[in-house]
């Protein structure tokens, strides 16, 4: 899954893609670089960022997601957790909406996910964007987080979504520290023994400027380790903003799980 963010204050690569022409180019670049999934964004989830009204969002995603739907190169989600935006991302030729949220922020989202038959990502997060840095606590967090992602299944089916249409995420980086982003990945085959599909996103997030003292744009190799990790533990879903050589760790690491290659 490649991430573009059309905002201008995401925390890797705020401001670089708020312009529609160069978000859709972004996303074309990422597609041709093996993602099969475009997830485009128009708020920022950094710790401490501000909300984006309703409109202010639609406006930023929609012309990207309607011109990457009339290239047909990628599956398109939006990262919402907004109704009004996600029918329009919907309208416009997204398929999945990935909600940071999990259905709280708007619990009619998915009633909307459901009338569509549209696929939905539900991610874990302790407390809100703007304040979830601050001293977050767990007793066990992977238990924790795996009692939340069943909980937010069972409302997603309660409210019509079809449970193979459900993709669930432990939201790296989400109201955890770096000790609790560790043992999520190290336990992550507890995640994936909820038997849904699991998409892990640790792309350039600060644990990996902590583990080894790099800047934002200098965290590819700890990208690329970390999402091997998830891989090897069972994620069938990796959200990264460098696709390219994230794609070629995972075609070697899959070739030797089974042995099977293809003719490159
Ligand atoms: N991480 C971010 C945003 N959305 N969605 C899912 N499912 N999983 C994640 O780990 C996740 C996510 C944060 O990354 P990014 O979009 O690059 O930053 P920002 O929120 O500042 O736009």
């Amino acid at each position: 899954m490649g991430v573009i963010n059309v905002t201008p204050d995401s925390f890797s690569d705020g401001g670089r893609f708020l312009d529609a022409r160069a978000a859709t180019a972004q996303g074309r670049r990422l597609a041709a670089e093996g993602a099969a999934i475009l997830d485009v964004g128009g708020e920022s989830t950094r710790p401490g960022a501000e909300p984006v009204a309703a409109d202010q969002e639609r406006e930023r995603v929609v012309p990207v997601i309607a011109a990457l739907a009339a290239d047909g190169v990628a599956r398109l989600s939006v990262d919402t957790s907004k109704v009004e935006v996600a029918r329009a991302a919907l309208d416009a030729g997204a398929g999945l909406v990935n909600d940071v949220t999990a259905f709280r922020s708007a619990p009619d989202l998915a009633g909307l996910v459901a009338d569509r038959g549209a696929e939905c990502c539900l991610m874990h997060m302790q407390g809100e964007p703007r304040t979830m840095q601050r001293d977050p606590r767990y007793d066990d967090v992977v238990a924790e987080v795996k009692a939340f992602l069943e909980a937010r299944l069972a409302f997603a089916v309660g409210e019509g979504v079809a449970e193979e249409r459900v993709l669930l995420d432990p939201g790296i980086g989400f109201g955890k520290t770096i000790d609790h982003n560790l043992e999520l990945l190290r336990r992550l085959g507890e995640i994936v023994a909820l038997g849904r599909p699991v998409v892990v996103g640790t792309s350039r997030k600060s644990f990996l400027g902590r583990l080894t003292g790099r800047g934002v744009d200098e965290r590819v190799p700890g990208t690329i380790a970390s999402s091997l990790i998830a891989f090897q533990a069972g994620a069938t879903v990796l959200r990264v903003h460098d696709v390219a050589p994230v794609r070629d760790a995972l075609l070697v690491a899959a070739a030797v799980r089974s042995g099977a290659h293809g003719p490159r």
